[in-house]
């Protein structure tokens, strides 16, 4: 009974499920280029590159609700990734709208790499 108890209040005091969000980057493309989410939904989103490639989404994280530790990973909406680098950025989807995403090096989004967020 006891075990039970602790586990129900282990259950209880469980953040709210958060949906897992992979994307790659890659010569010159975001997979999947469109992610699209819901309105006050929590997910994190697990970054990982093939070579050097940032992912800017200013507008984006400037809007959606993120922890502190989360937001330190950003500069100016912006994170820089390398291959032997995945990170995870945990957030609470914002309001409904299109949010760009691009990378910034040179030429890239030019290229092709940029994307978007598409909260409903
Ligand atoms: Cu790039």
């Amino acid at each position: 009974m006891k075990t039970l108890l602790a586990l129900l209040a282990l259950t209880l005091a469980a953040p709210a499920h958060e949906q897992r969000i992979d994307v790659a980057l890659s010569n010159f493309k975001f997979t999947p280029a469109t992610i699209a989410l819901v309105h006050g939904q929590s997910y994190v989103l697990h970054l990982t590159s093939s070579g050097g490639h940032s992912f800017a989404a200013r507008d984006f994280f400037a809007a959606a609700t993120m922890p502190a530790a989360d937001r330190a990973k950003l500069k100016d909406g912006k994170i820089e990734l390398d291959s032997d680098r995945a990170v995870d950025l945990h957030f609470t989807a914002p309001k409904a709208g299109s949010y760009p995403i691009k990378c910034t090096h040179l030429l890239h989004a030019s290229f092709g790499m940029t994307g978007k967020f598409v909260v409903s």
